[in-house]
């Protein structure tokens, strides 16, 4: 099977789910931008209506929000079973926790990040009283994740899958921000998928 993708990425964004996802799936693609000017490109503001990465077009067909592009990327090689497969209960259940990881973590590390970090949003815009609301949050959430990674090694069980990929991004984003201390299965979690070859994410 060889399927056309184009990757509208740019390096230390959420670009990375995917570039790992990609590379999981032994799938060759094009970069598009890996710049900061790709936010520049007509042809992302053609996928993506806000015009951000990351974007893919699969042999044509576009896709943005990072989570499902990780999904159709995996979709796209069932025999690796880098995801459950459609219509199998672990398939909600992955569901389940790509929407928990965007919902009630990714979002409350970000907001953190927007009002520290001045190459994110300048110093007049940022709120950082936000931040001790966005830990108390953030870290609700991660006790409920410490609990299922105490019984297992990854999120869907015994073997890797991809819903990893998505649900460590964020604990990525907390350990920038130090949400993450004394979360010890978290940590240990997000150095396991670190020591994976194709790992993107920097520590
Ligand atoms: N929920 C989206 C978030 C996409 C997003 O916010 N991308 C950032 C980079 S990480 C971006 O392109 N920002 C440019 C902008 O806000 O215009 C996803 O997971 O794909």
């Amino acid at each position: 099977m060889v399927v056309a993708i184009k990757l509208f990425e740019y390096g230390p964004t959420r670009s990375l789910k995917c570039r790992w996802a990609l590379q999981e799936a032994g799938l060759d693609y094009e970069s598009i931008g890996n710049s900061p000017e790709v936010l520049t490109l007509g042809e992302l503001g053609n996928i993506h209506p806000l015009g951000k990465v990351p974007a893919i077009l699969i042999d044509g067909k576009p896709l943005f929000e990072s989570s499902a592009i990780v999904t159709a990327v995996a979709d796209l090689v069932p025999a690796l079973d880098l995801v459950a497969h459609h219509g199998t209960w672990e398939r909600h259940i992955h569901d389940q926790w790509t929407a928990f990881a965007a919902t009630e973590l990714e979002i409350w590390a970000w907001c953190a990040m927007l009002n520290t970090r001045e190459f994110l949003r300048s110093a007049d815009k940022q709120v950082p009283e936000i931040v001790d609301q966005n830990r108390e949050l953030f870290q609700r959430a991660a006790g409920a994740l410490e609990n299922v990674l105490g019984t297992q090694p990854y999120m869907m069980g015994e073997s890797f899958s991809v819903t990893d990929i998505i649900v460590a991004y964020p604990l990525y984003l907390g350990q920038e921000v130090g949400f993450l201390k004394g979360f010890s299965m978290l940590e240990e979690y997000v150095q396991r998928l670190h020591s994976r070859p194709y790992c993107t994410f920097q520590l």
